[in-house]
């Protein structure tokens, strides 16, 4: 899930942080508090575990905490205050708690009270999203096993994929899946969540799916638009030549969609090629 040698640039941090790139740069010029790898262009390049330690700074300067005062200390006690004040104020701890001790049962009970309580869409936003960040900052800094992550996957994407079945909703159809070679459920289902409150009907076809197969889909079930996720700039590299012959092939009149972090970079060849980064609102006049 966490892949070593991934990096990220400025503004990615920027966005993953909530910290500006002003701040990211005058916080490593002052305070040294982390110091990125420049790429062969001069760009800085950040680690997943440095993402992760200016997440724990930016937590504790929200809190009222001094930056100047923080930089003084050692990183462990930064991150062990971060964990704790993210613990004491944070409704998402006992989640993260039954990750850590790989309590499957405590872990599916939380999820199924909270899925309960909040509804689907507020559960995916307020749960489900930023789960997955603070699962992917422990994993980063070596505080999570590979298995806890897999486990939380298991109960996240299994409660929101049940979820969306059983309130299928009736408005136009949006038919929904991964690109070839991806594994990240996530973020698409959230997404899809968020699309059926707003009277989108969702049929998720799973991830990792070849791109013929969706075209197939579509040409059957005759959807008002098609969703791809992608989480990774070289997986879309990868499928670009697909992808560019994509619209043409679907249904005429078939919104196409790509979305997730992976499909940004390339998001000109993408609009050139008929697709939209956004899935906006489903137009009534595409109802069913
Ligand atoms: C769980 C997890 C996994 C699980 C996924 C299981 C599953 N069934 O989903 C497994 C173990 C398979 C996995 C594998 C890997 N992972 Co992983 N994983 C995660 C983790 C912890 C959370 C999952 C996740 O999907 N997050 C991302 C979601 C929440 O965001 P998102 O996809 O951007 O989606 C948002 C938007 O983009 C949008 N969106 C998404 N899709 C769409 C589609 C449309 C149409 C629209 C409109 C919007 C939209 O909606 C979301 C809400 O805003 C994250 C950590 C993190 N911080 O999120 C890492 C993370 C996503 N993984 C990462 C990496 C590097 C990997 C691996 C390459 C590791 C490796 N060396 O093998 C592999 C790649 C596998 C593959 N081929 O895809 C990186 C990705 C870095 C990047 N590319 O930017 C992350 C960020 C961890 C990190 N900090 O390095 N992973």
């Amino acid at each position: 899930m966490t892949d070593p040698e991934q990096t990220y640039e400025i503004q990615e941090v920027a966005e993953l942080t909530g910290l500006s790139s002003a701040r990211l740069r005058a916080w490593e010029r002052r305070y040294n508090v982390v110091r990125p790898e420049r790429q062969a262009n001069g760009y800085r390049a950040y680690t997943a575990s440095q993402v992760a330690l200016l997440r724990a700074f930016a937590r504790l300067v929200n809190a009222g905490e001094r930056i100047g005062d923080l930089a003084a200390e050692s990183r462990d006690a930064v991150l062990a205050r971060a964990e704790a004040a993210a613990g004491d104020a944070s409704p998402l701890s006992p989640l993260v708690e039954a990750v850590r001790g790989y309590d499957r049962d405590l872990l599916e009970a939380l999820v199924s009270d909270r899925l309960g309580r909040m509804g689907l869409r507020r559960f995916a936003e307020e749960v489900v999203l930023p789960l997955a960040a603070q699962i992917g900052d422990l994993w980063s800094l070596g505080k999570l096993p590979i298995a806890s992550e897999h486990l939380a996957s298991e109960v996240v994407v299994h409660a929101l994929k049940g979820a969306i079945r059983e309130a299928p909703g009736e408005g136009p159809l949006l038919l929904a899946s991964g690109l070839p070679g991806e594994r990240h459920e996530w973020g698409l289902l959230s997404t899809l969540a968020a699309a059926q409150s707003e009277g989108w009907q969702v049929h998720y076809l799973g991830t990792d799916l070849p791109l013929d197969e969706v075209i197939q889909a579509a040409w059957t079930l005759r959807p008002a638009a098609v969703a791809l996720s992608a989480s990774d700039p070289e997986l879309v590299q990868r499928n670009l030549p697909a992808l560019n012959r994509f619209v043409p092939r679907l249904p005429p009149g078939v919104r196409a969609v790509i979305g997730g972090r992976g499909a940004f970079p390339a998001g000109n060849i993408l609009l050139h090629h008929g697709f939209h980064l956004e899935l906006g609102r489903p137009a009534p006049a595409v109802r069913r």
